[in-house]
């Protein structure tokens, strides 16, 4: 590990500093042939593509603030050691799943990675319309294998408690979520913005009582409910795929929470993918298509994750939770079934209420979503915009009362076909 204090990298110091590194040195072959650019977009990070005469290499720097916002909101440089941990433990529950791993340096918060190429950000492949081969399938096993695996129902005890002790230490990018998801979009905080055209609604939101007080049962639940390690902050921008193949990136929001945390915030960006699309038309209808089979993946997402989730359950059930010699060794396999229906019967209200507050956030909030900002005209995003907030209030409202993944793509079907103002 590095004992020079940290200093952010830019693309000139990079070969100089990292040159020596036997991780990228042997990958890429000598500093001098390096050519780097800086690509980060997301809201955090320094983000670079080192491409050198035998390869190329990701390397992800924390900076010691927001960059979304400046060096006014202190950022603790420790995500990345979060980010590592998450990246390990998801490798190893879910192989394949995330990109391989090949240095990390704490002190100055790098993580050297695989350059996946010629892998796209999920949520600008969907902005332009394009599909991707399995990609509703691949995503719920994702959800399913790292939220089970990371949980009492498989984990020896005392690794679940370390990992929970671990994770616990993500304080401030937990306060993030707890403030941007659950909080600020339910009054007039200072960093929020909505677009133009949507102050009608968006003071019925605020209004809705009933709304304001399922908003904090969710962030109780997200603070207190500590089932697995989330990824924290599975959205479309933290995926990338080519046409048939897609990975998970970005988990540096891991720590321990509800399983339909991670479900929730994911199918909420493929329902606000959809309600986008008419925005990205250049003629009328031209993305029904792929608005279909955005609901399409959307459903096989909660579909893989309950069979797969399911799987795991009959065939690694071996944790401190729901032991089969309290079942199965009984003869009560039935029991066993009975409550993982009643799990996923939680899982699932956990999703819906957690879904729909992200769909309010990515809107109401600070951090907004390509897929709508990328609307150039402000009338025809605050119209799609607006389809997606009263979906999300529908969505947490009814957690406890909406009855499967069909009706909730039905309900986006009719939706998208109303006008909310
Ligand atoms: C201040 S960070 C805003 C958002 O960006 C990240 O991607 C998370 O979604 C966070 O809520
Ligand atoms: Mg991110």
């Amino acid at each position: 590990m590095s004992e020079a204090p940290y200093a952010a990298l830019t693309p000139e110091t990079l070969p100089q500093r990292l040159g020596s590194l036997p991780a990228l040195a042997e990958r890429l072959g000598p500093a001098e042939s390096w050519r780097v650019r800086e690509v980060g977009d997301g809201n955090l990070n320094l983000v670079f593509v080192v491409a050198g005469a035998k390869g190329q290499a990701v390397v992800k720097q924390a900076l010691p603030y927001v960059r979304l916002v400046g060096e006014s909101w202190p950022l603790p440089l420790r995500r990345s050691f979060f980010e590592y941990h998450a990246l390990k433990r998801q490798a190893a529950r879910d192989p394949g799943s995330v990109p391989q791993l090949w240095h990390f340096d704490e002190r100055q918060a790098i993580i050297v990675m695989e350059f996946l190429t010629p892998h796209v950000i999920l949520r600008y492949a969907l902005i332009e319309g394009r599909r991707v081969r399995g990609l509703g399938e691949r995503l719920g096993q994702f959800c399913a294998r790292t939220l089970f695996r990371g949980s009492d129902l498989a984990l020896p005890a005392a690794e679940r408690k370390a990992d929970l002790a671990l994770f616990a230490g993500n304080v401030e990018l937990c306060d993030i979520t707890e403030n941007l998801v659950f909080s600020d979009p339910y009054f007039a905080a200072p960093l929020n913005r909505h677009t133009p055209g949507l102050e009608g609604i968006v003071a019925r939101l605020r209004g809705d009582l009933s709304l304001k007080v399922a908003a904090q049962h969710l962030k109780m639940a997200f603070t207190s409910r500590a089932e697995t390690m989330l990824h924290g902050d599975l959205h479309t921008g933290s995926v990338m795929v080519t046409d048939t193949e897609a990975k998970v990136i970005d988990p540096e929001f891991a720590t321990y929470g509800p399983m339909g945390f991670d479900v929730g915030m994911l199918i909420a960006n493929f329902l606000m993918a959809y309600f986008s699309q008419p925005g990205h038309e250049t003629k009328a209808g031209e993305r029904a298509e792929q608005q279909e089979w955005l609901l399409a993946e959307t459903e096989t997402i909660w579909e893989t994750f309950a069979a797969e989730f399911s799987a795991l359950w009959r065939s690694e059930r071996r944790g401190i939770l729901y032991q089969a010699r309290l079942y199965e060794d009984q003869g009560h396999g039935l029991a066993a079934e009975q409550a993982l229906a009643d799990l996923l019967g939680q899982i699932w209200r956990d999703t819906l209420g957690f879904c729909g507050v992200e769909m309010h956030r990515r809107i109401l909030g600070l951090a907004h979503n390509a897929d709508f900002e990328r609307i150039a005209d402000a009338a025809r995003r605050s119209a799609c915009e607006a389809r997606a907030l009263a979906m999300g209030r529908q969505l947490v409202l009814g957690m406890g009362s909406v009855v499967g993944i069909r009706a909730v793509t039905a309900m986006a079907r009719r939706m998208n076909g109303e006008e909310h103002r």
